[in-house]
């Protein structure tokens, strides 16, 4: 008999796929279940253990799940865009498709090599023309509807990557891709508005079944935040500007005014004589990024522009300073300064010896969460003192907006997403620049907009494709007059924020994807993928979405219903695995020694899902060990079926000690693999092998029982160990496909348990352990306990003060 390993793995692999077994067929019966795990980037560093834990688990809940009798959908694909290859053949002088496409191959082999039941007809790869021609087509279509625009900002910039960088690809002033600071540059670049999904991105949250932290993230990072704009007339001029402010309630507490350096502002209100200071000003903070600025150990800085502001309530003068603790991308760029009760204004104030004037105060309530500092003096603003915050705001709001000086107002810390990349490995920007008619979207039908195969790629800041004068040079659609191609490239979070979609109708050519398909199977049912992605990615789909929805092309909010995220595996000395380190685990190497189930096993087992940990090599070696005891224990119960001198039809008390382990089993895996929680799951295995090995030493055996029992047996276990159970299927029952079976259903009735064992103390010892209907009420086991000879004997003498009854465990009689 063939043993388990990688010889069974082939077998299987090659029958799935002759079988076309894993074929999506959108008419099967079942309900449509839209499984979904992220897609990989296509590196050289193949298939790590990390994606083995997203893909493996995840792959054995969806087998779960079809045997639950749902229509799995689970394709899988490719993210090939990016600058992973790029900055591999600036290194290595190979092309970045030729790479992608050769990793491509090689990752497509490992994949199978998992034995996870990928639908791969609808493969989709982010790279290849037939893809990114709809990635162009939706950006396309967002410029068409005003989702797309271009303007000149200050944007992130990464001098070692030679790129812009999205806000959320910073991490603490460092690029997230490769540790360099982050610089400021002033460019102009295209940004999808996301913003304006701000309000339905955030409430939506609640609609989601996602892990809480996630959505803890996505709401900071919308960062919605109710206040006020009041506004302030400058003094001796015409000019006016806007202030925002979450705390209205202190405008009586203004001592100075601050305008961000990039404040256009600026320039108007500084006088002649402190020009220069505030000049040298603006250069230095530059050079800072948003983070340094609103750290808060860090020292304030700031100059006098000369200048004051008249405040609208009360219309007390203060000076209008410019400070980088103010950012220009957040409000208005101008914050009304408050030092009494805003701590970074009172350092502000203090280190440049402004006034600090505190606001009085009423009773508040409990809404009031805002702290409310205590430095300054009292000043009497008549009308406004002793109210609490909310009738404060109220009452100042009512009367700014009487004067036209002020209203409530949202703001969010969502900024617009900034798509362009001055990078080779994308997707073109579809758009076409005309000396006569200006900007000009490519005509649907002239894409995709084919990346040039022939280009200097090594990066000097500038677009790659500004230097290929084929690519560059075309004509204008509008006008045929000359004109020349956009030159950036689409941040590969465009390519993947749709892709979920495709997958469904992946080989049309007509157009993006056929709607009623696209509403048929999505949302996906559960995405399972990395917490990383909890900012950029899932958010940006759900724009996606949403704006895909609004323009017609599909008619559901969310794009992922239910989300898990898995947790981390960590090298063998608990680091974070990296090739430096040399603490990497290759899959391959472990999946030719043990096959592909065992490994699959392992870290289903070994780890909790969310949480991840440690690999362990003896771990995975103890499952192995598992793996081959159940398939001896398997084999020696399956010769028993055969054996004549087994007649016995009945159900005795081995037989009911089995089913109820078997009955157990089948009740908590069904649990917990539907939550995820493989550990338990088999653990709860272990239990059912170790009641099989029990029984296998029973005499005269009930072979039909046993039979029933085996086949479910194997049917639990083939979600966590696919090709083993297809193995272990065929020689049970002759027949392809154990995944064809109906998962088992539990018969509580088994698990109802007859007699249960108790444990009989006096004074606290235990003295006896009997059996006892399951049935029995508290009075009837006292009587059991009381009458049991031993009992009797042991209270010779003693006086029985008190009988305490633990139902099912104990029963202690306090005797004297
Ligand atoms: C006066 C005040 C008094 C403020 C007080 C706070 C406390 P969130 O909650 O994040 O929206 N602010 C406004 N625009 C800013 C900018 N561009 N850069 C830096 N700070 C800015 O914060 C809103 C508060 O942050 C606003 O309310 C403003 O300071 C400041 F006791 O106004 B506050
Ligand atoms: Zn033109």
């Amino acid at each position: 008999m063939a043993k388990y390993g990688t010889n069974v793995d082939k077998k299987w692999q090659e029958k799935w796929e002759s079988t076309g077994f894993h074929k999506f067929d959108e008419n099967a019966p079942g309900e449509k279940l839209y499984t979904l795990e992220m897609f990989s980037y296509p590196s050289g560093a193949k298939l790590h253990a990390g994606h083995w834990f997203n893909y493996g688990p995840t792959d054995s809940w969806a087998r779960f799940k079809k045997m639950q009798g749902y229509n799995v959908f689970q394709p899988m694909g490719f993210d090939a865009f990016g600058l992973p290859a790029e900055n591999y053949a600036i290194k290595t002088g190979v092309h970045p498709k030729d790479s992608t496409e050769q990793n491509i191959e090689n990752m497509e082999t490992q994949l199978k090599a998992m034995g996870a039941m990928f639908n791969w007809d609808h493969e989709v790869v982010t790279c290849r023309p037939d893809y990114y021609k709809w990635t162009q087509w939706i950006f396309a279509l967002l410029y068409k509807n005003n989702l797309a625009y271009r303007k000149k900002a200050p944007v992130n910039w990464c001098p070692s990557c030679n790129t812009v960088l999205a806000n959320e690809q910073v991490k603490e002033g460092l690029c997230e891709r490769c540790d360099t600071e982050v610089t400021k540059k002033d460019l102009t670049q295209w940004f999808l508005k996301i913003t304006d999904y701000a309000e339905e991105l955030l409430q939506d949250l609640d609609k989601l079944d996602w892990p809480e932290k996630t959505k803890a993230m996505q709401k900071h990072w919308i960062g919605k935040s109710k206040g006020a704009e009041a506004t302030f007339k400058i003094d001796n001029s015409d000019l006016t500007f806007d202030v925002f402010t979450t705390r209205v309630d202190t405008l009586n507490g203004v001592t100075y005014v601050v305008l961000a350096p990039e404040s256009p502002m600026v320039q108007d209100v500084t006088l002649p004589e402190f020009k220069a200071a505030v000049e040298n000003y603006r250069i230095e903070a530059a050079k800072q990024t948003d983070i340094e600025r609103q750290s808060i150990s860090r020292e304030k800085t700031g100059v006098f522009t000369g200048s004051y502001a008249i405040n609208p309530i009360n219309g007390k003068k203060v000076p209008i300073w410019v400070a980088d603790y103010v950012l220009a991308t957040y409000g208005t760029g101008c914050v009304m300064a408050v030092p009494a009760h805003d701590d970074r204004d009172f350092e502000f104030a203090t280190k440049f010896k402004l006034p600090i004037d505190r606001v009085i105060k009423g009773k508040e309530n409990v809404d009031d969460a805002l702290p409310f500092t205590e430095h300054g003096i009292l000043v009497n603003s008549g009308e406004f003192d002793n109210l609490t915050t909310a009738a404060a705001k109220e009452a100042i709001v009512n009367k700014l907006s009487e004067n036209n000086l002020g209203r409530w107002k949202i703001n969010y810390r969502l900024r617009d997403w900034l798509v362009s990349r001055q990078r080779y490995w994308g997707a073109p920007i579809p758009i076409i620049h005309c000396d006569k008619c200006g900007t000009v979207v490519v005509p649907d039908e002239q894409l995709p907009v084919k990346l040039p195969y022939d280009v200097a790629f090594a990066p000097d800041g500038k677009s790659p494709l500004a230097k290929c004068d084929e690519f560059i040079n075309t004509t204008c659609p509008t006008c045929g007059g000359p004109a020349k191609r956009e030159a950036d490239t689409l941040d590969t979070f465009v390519c993947s924020s749709w892709y979920q979609m495709r997958y469904v109708d992946n080989n049309n050519s007509e157009i993006i994807f056929d709607k009623d398909k696209v509403n048929k199977m999505l949302p996906v049912d559960k995405y399972v993928g990395g917490p990383e992605h909890a900012c950029m990615h899932l958010l940006y789909a759900r724009f996606i979405t949403k704006a895909l929805r609004d323009l017609g092309y599909l008619d559901f909010d969310e794009p992922f219903k239910s989300l898990t995220h898995q947790g981390l595996i960590l090298g063998p000395d608990g680091q974070k695995m990296s090739k430096s380190k040399g603490n990497t685990i290759s899959p391959d190497d472990y999946i030719i020694d043990f096959g592909a189930d065992v490994f699959r096993m392992y870290l289903m087992f070994g780890f909790s899902y969310v949480e991840g940990g440690a690999w362990s090599d003896d771990g995975i070696k103890s499952m192995h060990k598992f793996v081959e005891r159940i398939e001896r224990t398997i084999e020696t119960l399956r010769d028993e079926l055969s054996n004549d001198q087994n007649t016995k039809t009945t159900m005795e008390k081995e037989e009911k000690e089995l089913n109820y382990a078997r009955h157990y089993a089948i009740k908590n895996i069904t649990i917990d693999t539907d939550k995820f929680q493989f550990n338990t799951a088999i653990a709860r295995i272990m239990e059912f092998v170790n009641a099989l090995v029990k029984y296998s030493a029973v005499e005269n055996k009930n072979t039909s029982f046993l039979k029933e029992t085996l086949k479910d047996f194997i049917m639990i276990i083939a979600p966590f160990a696919p090709h083993f159970g297809e193995e272990q299927w065929e020689l049970l029952e002759g027949d392809f496909s154990v995944f064809n079976s109906n998962w088992p259903e539990v018969d509580e009735k088994a698990l109802i348990k007859e007699e249960i064992e108790i444990a009989i103390q006096i004074n606290g010892k235990i003295k006896e352990r009997i059996e006892i209907p399951a049935t029995l009420t508290e009075d009837e086991i006292k009587v059991e306990a009381l009458n049991n000879t031993k009992i009797k004997e042991s209270l010779e003498g003693m006086d029985v003060k008190k009988v305490i009854i633990i139902k099912g465990r104990l029963v202690n009689i306090v005797a004297k």
